[in-house]
């Protein structure tokens, strides 16, 4: 295709540093940009106005050796993270994301309910379908098995997706690989559990760096520093994201955290009062089913630990 002057071209971001962006456009050729002026989106503060996912408008200006962006598409969703210094700006992680999996491990490094918890809640908030995919199968032993075996049935039971998955044996990766087809997916988690191995093993011609565990702590060395998507060859996309501690990420209202657990949901109007924290209340329905065993304990440990966190910030975004 010859480029000219007046091309406007489309296409999708897959990386984002500073004042440049990496386009991959439709015709699948990938391009440097700059972005044109400023950009604002309303309602929020960020310190990257182009996300990995934005699908944009690009062009070719004469004599010029960048491409400029000229126009982000509406978003249909976005997850952002706080910035770390001070400032109330947040850091939009990625958008347009159809899939959020989290990718955990029992051991090496381990990850908590209360973390899937907190992933899982804010996914609700932002409306995108999230699974969860425990890795490194390979390694565990009789009692780790029983754990994730447990919690797979736990959130399988809550409508969320799940899997067991090896990147090393290759073990569960066909499924895993039918259900990102076609899909925008996001992989989070902590860092060392394996978010970068898995696409390695799920399209073998990539080789994106992996990182060891310490053997002290046990947990990664925080090996991917950039959010970074790539071109799935059965069709869709992977975004493969550095390791995260925490997802606190946003301001909730108590009452909004009791909606966005899918099992209180559909309990919420049978709550005696209308403004029921699920804590202390009589005639809660929540409680209630805590009692009867179809609650899970460890689900309302959670909330409760949601409901308390001091983390959660207080500024609005
Ligand atoms: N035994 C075993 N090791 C694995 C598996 N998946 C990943 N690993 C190892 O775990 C280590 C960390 O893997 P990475 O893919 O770098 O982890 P990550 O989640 O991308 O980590 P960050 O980029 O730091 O967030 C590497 O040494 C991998 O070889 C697995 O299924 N089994
Ligand atoms: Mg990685
Ligand atoms: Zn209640």
């Amino acid at each position: 295709m010859i480029i000219e002057e007046s091309d406007i071209l489309k296409g999708i971001v897959i990386k984002s540093t500073g004042s440049w962006s990496t386009v991959m456009s439709e015709d699948g050729r990938v391009v440097e940009c700059r972005l044109k002026g400023q950009f604002r989106i309303h309602g929020i503060r960020t310190t990257n106005p182009v996300a990995v996912g934005d699908r944009v408008e690009f062009e070719y200006p004469l004599e010029n050796e960048h491409a400029i962006i000229h126009k982000i598409n509406e978003r249909t969703n976005y997850i952002i993270r706080k910035s770390i210094n001070l400032s109330k700006a947040a850091h939009i992680i990625a958008s347009n994301i159809d899939r959020l999996f989290i990718v955990a491990s029992i051991e090496q490094p381990r990850t908590s309910a209360g973390f899937i918890d907190r992933v899982l809640l804010t996914a609700e908030a932002y409306h995108i379908p999230a699974a969860i995919v425990f890795n490194k199968t390979d390694i565990y032993n009789e009692e780790s098995r029983k754990r994730y075996l447990e919690l797979m049935d736990l959130y399988d039971g809550l409508g969320y997706g799940t899997f067991a998955v090896s990147a090393l044996t290759g073990a569960g990766i066909p499924e895993l690989k039918d259900f990102m087809r076609d899909k925008v997916n996001l992989f989070t988690g902590h860092s060392g559990v394996g978010k970068s191995a898995l696409i390695n093993a799920i399209e073998p011609s990539m080789s994106i760096k992996t990182g060891e565990i310490s053997d002290y702590h046990n947990k990664g060395m925080h090996t991917t520093t950039f959010a970074e998507m790539h071109a799935l060859s059965f069709g869709g996309f992977i975004i493969d994201t550095p390791g995260i501690k925490e997802f606190g990420l946003v301001y909730f209202e108590s009452r909004e955290i009791a909606e966005r657990y899918p099992e209180f949901r559909a309990l919420l109007h049978l709550c005696h009062y209308a403004n029921c924290t699920h804590i202390h209340e009589p005639g809660c329905a929540v409680k209630d089913a805590l009692e009867q065993g179809k609650i899970n304990h460890g689900r309302y440990a959670n909330y409760l630990s949601i409901l308390n966190d001091e983390n959660l910030d207080a500024t609005e975004y």
